[in-house]
């Protein structure tokens, strides 16, 4: 169909409603398309023959679902509230649990070998999002490397956003399962200076387990994927078991993390000790320690480091980003501090 002219079946009358727009024309205000939008034509709309569509769905399921009339979209509502300056989250570029069928919008790439798959939890993949707490519930992505020929890439890209500050963070949880050799590459595609969304940076590229067999037997799986518009943690230390180690540690038993560095290029561990006795008569509290190791750049550094400032976050992993209840604590490294050896 060419810009301005109507599908086959389209009545020809009608042809304005079939136009197409450029995405410099329009504005999505940051949602997904939305197949249940209340001002979303059904797949009838504008026929000449009403018993065939004019419009069908790539996704079959959301055939049924498009010109629903009956209320607003949760995509409806968040677009109303930013069009009339009503509340909205300063930070939050887009979040994805995968828990329905549209993915949020992500597109599949055609011109690569494969699809990524949106599938249910079961007894041996679970999903991040509700993880177990509903029972068949629970959806991830999937791109299975078990199969098919080596090298093989399935894309997934998301629509273009439109951040308004200068820094943005993309987290999201990962699993996998297959070879060393399974790679998970994760790439932006930024505005090429002249407003035409193209220029390609690769930002990380994350690898299968290590000591696997050399052919794959499993996955790449993905989940919960945030797009902040805040500084990512320098680094992130993952603790196993956490529930476990605050019921049954040792009073006082510490657990040091690894080496992690600053942007700088100052390196740091972390203390965690999960019992700590604050008084005689609690056990309760939690302790996070900071302290500054020996690192490679030492040598190279300021020393002693006054006025930098270490934010640790104790992260509450709630799939939405928006219910975290996370503990953030702050300080400032001051000359007071300074132990001047002998
Ligand atoms: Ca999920
Ligand atoms: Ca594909």
């Amino acid at each position: 169909m060419s810009n301005n002219e109507p599908p086959a079946n389209g009545r020809i009358d009608q042809a304005l409603n079939f136009q197409k727009y450029k995405s410099s024309d329009t504005t999505d205000l940051n949602t997904p398309y939305d197949y249940e939008s209340i001002m979303h034509y059904s797949p009838f709309s504008f026929s000449k023959n009403k018993s065939l569509p004019t419009i069908t769905t790539n996704i079959l399921k959301f055939d049924g679902i498009i010109g629903q009339r009956q209320d607003f979209s949760s995509s409806d509502i968040k677009r109303l509230n930013q069009m009339y300056n009503c509340t909205r989250s300063l930070t939050l570029l887009d979040q994805c649990n995968f828990e329905s069928a549209d993915i949020c919008g992500l597109v599949q790439e055609r011109r690569d070998d494969a699809d990524w798959v949106h599938k249910k939890s079961n007894s041996e993949d679970h999903d991040h999002s509700l993880r177990g707490k509903c029972e068949g519930g629970g959806y991830f992505m999937f791109f299975n490397t078990s199969v098919g020929k080596a090298g093989k890439t399935a894309i997934l890209k998301s629509r273009i956003l439109h951040p308004r500050r200068m820094q943005q963070c993309l987290q999201f949880f990962f699993k996998m399962t297959g070879s060393p050799k399974d790679k998970l590459v994760i790439w932006a595609q930024k505005d090429d200076g002249s407003g035409t969304v193209r220029t390609l940076v690769k930002l990380q590229t994350l690898r299968g387990k290590s000591g696997g067999s050399k052919t794959s037997s499993g996955g790449i799986l993905i989940d919960d994927i945030t797009l902040t518009e805040t500084l990512c943690p320098n680094a992130v230390w993952h603790v196993d078991n956490i529930s476990q180690l605050l019921d049954t540690a040792a009073l006082n038993y510490t657990l040091k993390s690894p080496r992690f560095y600053s942007p700088e290029g100052y390196a740091y561990h972390l203390i965690l000790s999960p019992r700590v006795l604050v008084d005689e008569e609690s056990e309760k509290y939690m302790g996070i320690f900071f302290h500054l190791t020996s690192g490679e750049h030492d040598g190279a550094l300021e020393w002693p480091a006054i006025n930098r400032q270490a934010t640790i976050t104790v992260l509450d992993q709630d799939a939405d980003v928006m219910k975290r209840m996370s503990i953030e604590k702050s300080f400032t490294t001051l000359e007071t501090h300074v132990v001047k050896g002998t």
